[in-house]
């Protein structure tokens, strides 16, 4: 459980982290099972639903970015540590009693070469009625400032919807040089492996390459307030209220104000946020090809 320090610091910072909130076996079968799954990404030519692959990803040199959200349908152990109570427990104490899961992913950012998350809020991808809605990222591996730490820009969750468009489409990448924001003052969240950040949909975020011999895996849950409705409707009823994690579903969706910006038109690269990043007209974080010397 949080303290009123806790809730305080994340209701003015829009962040937390909690160190070592997942232990022992359930820590050992999580990292066992997300090294058997990227194994079996060898053979694998293509993105597709499960995989994200590094642009420098092949058959024979498998290279995973990211581990999509069909991990939480297909394997029963994501699907209930989406659900645990001291998880659930804590989220509570943040957007309330009534709780729905969004999504998720496991982004790996492999030692060497894993690559960079431009500044982004979630926000932009998915806003609600409300914004009672956050992410959390438990780190599988030990994390410092060495393999690319999730980096946030305190406060931020206060301040506007920022533009997350190139060219006319949403690229789900914030220009760094068109904001008013300084990005030295960004905070980096570490901790040992089993470490849980938390950090509000409006916060500004990012991560850089990770270049250090140690891989910096995450697992990002996103959830919302029950009462929290996506503005970009809801596909299957059932489906939505499946996702519920805590307490019962409702249909009175509660609507306060909050800057928005709709994701429209979709970006032109699908898939990920590695994908719509891909049309971004200035970057900010080094990438492993500017890297390596070799054009992307
Ligand atoms: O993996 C990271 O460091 C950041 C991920 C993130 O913000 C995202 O995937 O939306």
């Amino acid at each position: 459980m949080l303290t009123a320090t806790q809730i305080e610091t994340y209701r003015r910072d829009g962040y937390l982290v909690i160190p070592s909130l997942i232990e022992g076996d359930q820590l050992a079968e999580l990292r066992a099972l997300t090294d058997r799954i990227v194994a079996e990404a060898r053979g694998v030519a293509a993105n597709d639903e499960l995989y994200d692959l590094e642009p420098s990803h092949s058959a024979t040199l498998p290279r995973v970015r990211r581990l999509k959200p069909a991990i939480f349908k297909r394997y029963k152990f994501f699907h209930d540590l989406v659900r645990d109570p001291k998880i659930t427990a804590i989220l509570a104490q943040l957007i309330g009693p009534t709780i729905r899961h969004y999504g998720g992913k496991l982004n790996m950012k492999s030692a060497g070469y894993g690559s960079p998350v431009e500044w982004h809020q979630d926000w932009a991808f998915y806003p609600h009625t409300n914004d009672d809605v956050l992410a959390t990222g438990i780190y599988l591996d030990d994390c410092d400032l060495g393999n690319g730490p999730l980096q946030v820009l305190p406060g931020t969750h206060h301040g506007p919807t920022y533009n997350h468009h190139a060219d006319g489409r949403f690229c789900g990448a914030m220009d760094p040089e068109a904001c008013d924001l300084d990005f030295s003052k960004a905070v980096p969240l570490m901790g040992p492996a089993g470490s849980m950040t938390i950090h509000h949909a409006r916060l500004v975020h990012g991560s850089a390459l990770n270049t250090s011999n140690q891989q910096r895996r995450l697992l990002l849950h996103e959830y919302t307030a029950a009462d929290a409705w996506p503005l970009m409707g809801i596909a299957d009823f059932d489906e939505f209220n499946s996702r519920m994690v805590l307490g019962e579903p409702n249909v009175e969706p509660r609507v306060m104000p909050a800057p928005v910006r709709m994701p429209l038109p979709a970006a032109d690269h699908q898939g990920s946020i590695y994908e719509n990043q891909r049309a971004a007209s200035r970057r900010f974080f080094e990438t492993h090809a500017e890297r390596a010397g070799v054009a992307n």
